[in-house]
């Protein structure tokens, strides 16, 4: 691709990276602050780290470094930008960075430990809602530019469709965009007003329901760029093709329409929604866990495909013939292992009943970092290993390679110990997000949780071995940077992976956008409109939504 749109791309790994290497360090501290083992000193607060954690890594590690793969994606697939939308990608670039450096200057200096889902009654200072809301017109304009590129593709090719990563790379955008409706209004019209002081109160409910409409399409947001790895580039990693163009296309727009009615499920224990809309929603998060049983599907098709081609019998034997050498692939691969309990723990929290029993403790904690911390950063960490060097125009050499490979392990290692410590604290009743051993002068309530596994030291240990495995990541990241010798000939440079797609069997009906988004603003409107509605009318004296305020 063209030496100004990596330019682009490299800038947003850069920047994620930088976030990365701070949040980390955060979540050492967090284990061991758990643990009872460290005391932080008087200027530092507990919900000061978790918040800087939890925003540096999932929510700005993660954007940054899906809008460098998308770029990258989108130059490779369709061709160069044009100068207009480059010029829109760098000011998306600058305008997120600089949103996203006045919210950490806020969480830093104490103002804003509201946490990364930063929902009422917590209050942070109006700067950090600036910041945020800084953040979200960036991507928006780096969206609409690929958006925009994508348009351009199209005029030129009518009738054509366009390539997988491409269409995928749109739909993740709508998700994004769709989304974020939600998270802007509450920040524009009640947390901005209500932090400075213009308004008194806030209608907390209403604030909650917009952030949650907003923060479940946003886990989405996630997961979708990592399964554009798994359906584009994975199959051309182990010498196959896309299993099915249709199967690939049509689980995107499942995702497009069953994301966002089914926010709720994250407030299934707050009392200000009707049973019969949490129950709706409850139905419909069912339903998106449709398109990731596909996903897996179309995977092991994918693996069986590639094993016979190259001389696999019997009913595993393909499992054999898979590159196990190649960092590329056991990265994707290990990242896929682990979203099966990740998922499944997830339809424990969406079933109505069992979420009674895990809301508010570690398990959720534990549940997030074997989604969003397991298959979507270890495949972060994978597509890294080849996107950097094809970027840089470096090489990849074995011993980078083969730390590689210890990173990753060491990454499934410590998640493992960590998430399952996590999973079995909270089973056993340990809430999340409290600083309860020894905190503000009460006995330790450690001694409740002695298990080999159900325990805090367990979760240390985990990460700890995590943190470790982060600083190996980012040492590979720097030498494939700014290190390893460029590539002299063909055969040395890396490869931007990329599986052929076949077509000819895909209906023409799942390119057609304005269907698409039309059935989700219909079914949006069916979740939503009644429950919040309500919450407007139904508000207490004094608190404002953002209608009445
Ligand atoms: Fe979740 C809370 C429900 C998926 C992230 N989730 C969270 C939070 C985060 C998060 C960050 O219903 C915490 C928010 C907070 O701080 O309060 N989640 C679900 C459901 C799914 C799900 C139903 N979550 C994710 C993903 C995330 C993520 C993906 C990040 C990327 N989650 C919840 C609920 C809560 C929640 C409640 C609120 C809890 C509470 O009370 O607070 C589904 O999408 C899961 C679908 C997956 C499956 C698993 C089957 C998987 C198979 C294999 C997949 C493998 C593949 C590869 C595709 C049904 C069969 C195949 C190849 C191989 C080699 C295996």
């Amino acid at each position: 691709i063209a030496k100004s749109d990596r330019q682009l791309a490299l800038w947003n790994i850069g920047i994620s990276y930088i976030a990365f290497i701070i949040g980390t360090f955060c979540g050492l501290l967090q284990v061991f602050i758990r643990n009872d083992k460290l005391q932080l000193p008087k200027f530092l607060d507990y919900y000061q780290i978790l918040t800087a954690h939890g925003v540096l890594l999932a929510l700005v590690f993660t954007t940054f470094f899906i809008f460098a793969f998308l770029i990258a994606g989108m130059s490779k697939t369709l061709g160069s930008f044009g100068p207009r939308v480059r010029f829109f990608l760098w000011l998306g670039l600058w305008v997120t960075a600089i949103g996203t450096t006045l919210a950490t200057a806020m969480i830093i200096s104490g103002e804003a430990s509201v946490l990364y889902t930063f929902y009422a009654p917590l209050k942070a200072s109006g700067w950090f809602y600036v910041g945020l809301a800084l953040l979200i017109v960036g991507t928006w304009f780096t969206s609409f530019a690929l958006l925009g590129h994508y348009l351009v593709w199209k005029k030129q090719n009518k009738g054509k469709f366009s390539p997988l990563f491409a269409y995928m790379t749109v739909a993740t955008l709508l998700l994004w965009i769709i989304a974020c409706l939600g998270v802007v209004t509450t920040v524009l019209f009640q947390y901005i007003p209500w932090s400075f002081g213009w308004t008194e109160t806030i209608n907390v409910e209403l604030s909650r329901s917009l952030f949650w409409y907003f923060g479940h399409p946003l886990v989405y947001f996630w997961l979708l760029p990592a399964y554009m790895a798994w359906y584009v580039v994975m199959p051309k990693i182990i010498g196959t093709d896309v299993f099915s163009d249709s199967l690939a296309r049509f689980s995107f727009v499942l995702f497009i329409l069953f994301s966002f009615p089914v926010g709720f499920h994250h407030q299934l224990t707050e009392p200000g929604i009707d049973s019969f809309w949490k129950f709706l929603q409850v139905v419909l998060t069912f339903m998106v866990v449709v398109p990731t049983l596909m996903t897996a599907f179309s995977m092991f098709a994918t693996f069986e495909t590639s094993g016979r081609k190259k001389g696999a019998t019997g009913l595993f034997g393909w499992f054999k013939k898979l590159p196990w050498k190649d960092v590329r692939f056991t990265s994707l691969f290990i990242a896929m292992l682990f979203f099966i309990p990740g998922g499944a723990g997830g339809i424990v929290n969406a079933s109505f009943q069992l979420n009674e029993l895990v809301h508010n403790t570690l398990w959720v904690v534990g549940h997030f970092h074997i989604t969003v911390g397991t298959p979507v950063a270890m495949t972060f960490m994978g597509v890294t290993f080849w996107l950097v060097p094809y970027l840089t125009g470096r090489t990849f050499p074995k011993y980078l390679q083969k730390l590689a490979h210890i990173q990753i392990f060491s990454w499934a290692v410590g998640m493992l110990l960590m998430s399952t410590a996590q999973h079995l604290l909270g089973l056993l009743g340990a809430p999340r997000r409290t600083a309860y051993s020894g905190y503000n002068g009460h006995e330790s309530a450690l001694e409740w949780f002695q298990g080999i596994l159900s325990n805090h030291v367990t979760m240390a240990i985990g990460g700890t071995i995590l943190f470790f495995s982060a600083m190996l990541l980012v040492y590979i990241v720097a030498n494939l940077m700014f290190v390893t010798p460029k590539a002299a000939t063909e055969e040395e440079a890396v490869e931007f992976p990329i599986a052929k797609s076949d077509t000819s069997h895909t209906a023409k009906l799942l390119e057609n956008w304005g269907l698409w988004v039309g059935i989700a603003l219909a079914l949006i409107l069916m979740a939503y409109a009644m429950p919040l509605t309500e919450m407007i009318q139904h508000s207490p004296p004094g608190s404002r939504g953002f209608i009445t305020w």
